[in-house]
């Protein structure tokens, strides 16, 4: 492992203003998400998708890598160029998705275990020769009344930090995901409590397993009310409680914060990022984006599939990505929405 390398390629991920996308969707996500808008789901079809976003014009300003799943990573441009290297030309990162996904946890049926340590040196080593640069694992944890189980978050932490050493010995920056889902009734308080209880179990289990904090990034869920909560947090509230229980929980050696959308509304998304970056007092770490659906829904409805949408779905994806940069420096404001309309 060379650690120079890992730390610049940590930083270079979370440069000013610039932030990840994550389009590393399985090919059932990608193929559900596709079908709720008509078009058919095929290796070349999911490529092409994939390719609007690696060689939109301008986006490595606001972009400074792209998460990438399996199938992609060894796809080729129309023009015949491996996509890791499409986005390299651009300035853009190559990472990869390198769990195989969130099974059922034994004994608990309401709870996940993400899966993927197997094999994964080799992996690794296949996907660093692919062009990757760094990788991503998603832990899931549920909230319910009675979850989720301490088992079921520390076996959860401790395979982040298994796969994120192994990262880091493979010469890969690995992004840690422990996403609590916003699925449920639950209050942003309680939201606040399992988030706190989930970053200190997982840098816990990172100190235990000898992660090197200044060549990872972190990419947590925001403090949100559960989506069938009869009260919904304000912008401000979910910000303060964010910010909150980031400061008590993640270690000032972290260069960066890389938030995903979690199923929030783009500009929803966009306007908390903002608001935890206006706010006051100490943020040791870049706070930023690794939006999924946040960044790619507008993009995907414009481009349903037509090659004659291609232009306009990569200026909305540009435009998803530009608002999302402000907000990374605390500079969106809505009226940049009504400029997007207005376009
Ligand atoms: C892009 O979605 C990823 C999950 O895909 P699978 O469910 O098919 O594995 C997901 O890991 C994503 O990277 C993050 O959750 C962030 O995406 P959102 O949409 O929450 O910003």
């Amino acid at each position: 492992m060379n650690v120079q390398d890992l730390d610049s390629t940590a930083r270079a991920l979370v440069a000013e203003g610039k932030g990840i996308l994550a389009a590393d969707e399985t090919v059932p996500t990608l193929t559900k998400r596709f079908d709720a808008l008509k078009i058919v789901s095929t290796e070349d079809s999911r490529r092409d998708y994939r390719e609007m976003f690696c060689t939109t014009p301008g986006a490595a300003a606001f972009i400074s890598g792209m998460i990438m799943y399996d199938e992609t990573i060894r796809q080729k441009s129309a023009g015949g160029t491996p996509l890791a290297d499409v986005l390299t030309k651009q300035g853009i990162l190559p990472g990869i998705k390198v769990d195989t996904g969130a099974k059922t946890l034994a004994g608990s049926p309401d709870e996940k275990i993400t899966e993927g340590l197997d094999g994964l040196r080799e992996r690794l080593k296949e996907y660093r020769a692919l062009g990757a640069r760094f990788a991503k694992w998603r832990a899931v944890i549920r909230i319910g009344e009675t979850i989720p189980s301490p088992r079921c978050v520390s076996a959860n932490a401790h395979a982040l930090a298994r796969y994120a050493t192994l990262c880091q010995e493979q010469g890969l920056v690995p992004i840690v995901e422990p996403e609590v889902l916003m699925d449920g009734a639950h209050t942003l308080e309680r939201c606040e409590n399992v988030t706190g209880f989930v970053l200190h179990s997982v840098f816990h289990a990172l100190f235990e397993q000898g992660v090197r904090l200044e060549g990872m990034l972190l990419k947590p869920n925001m403090v949100i009310s559960g989506k069938d909560c009869p009260k919904q947090a304000s912008v401000q509230e979910v910000a303060t409680a964010t910010l909150r229980c980031l400061r008590r929980h993640v270690p000032a050696a972290v260069p960066g914060i890389v938030f995903l959308s979690g199923g929030q509304p783009s500009v929803t998304a966009t306007a908390h990022l903002d608001a935890i970056n206006r706010l006051g007092g100490p943020k040791p770490w870049a706070i930023s984006f690794s939006y999924g659906r946040a960044l790619q829904d507008v993009a995907l409805e414009t481009w349903h599939g037509k090659k004659e949408n291609l232009k306009a779905a990569q200026q909305a994806f540009h435009y998803r990505a530009k608002c999302n940069s402000a907000a990374a420096a605390g500079r969106y404001t809505d009226g940049m929405e009504r400029e997007a309309v207005g376009r």
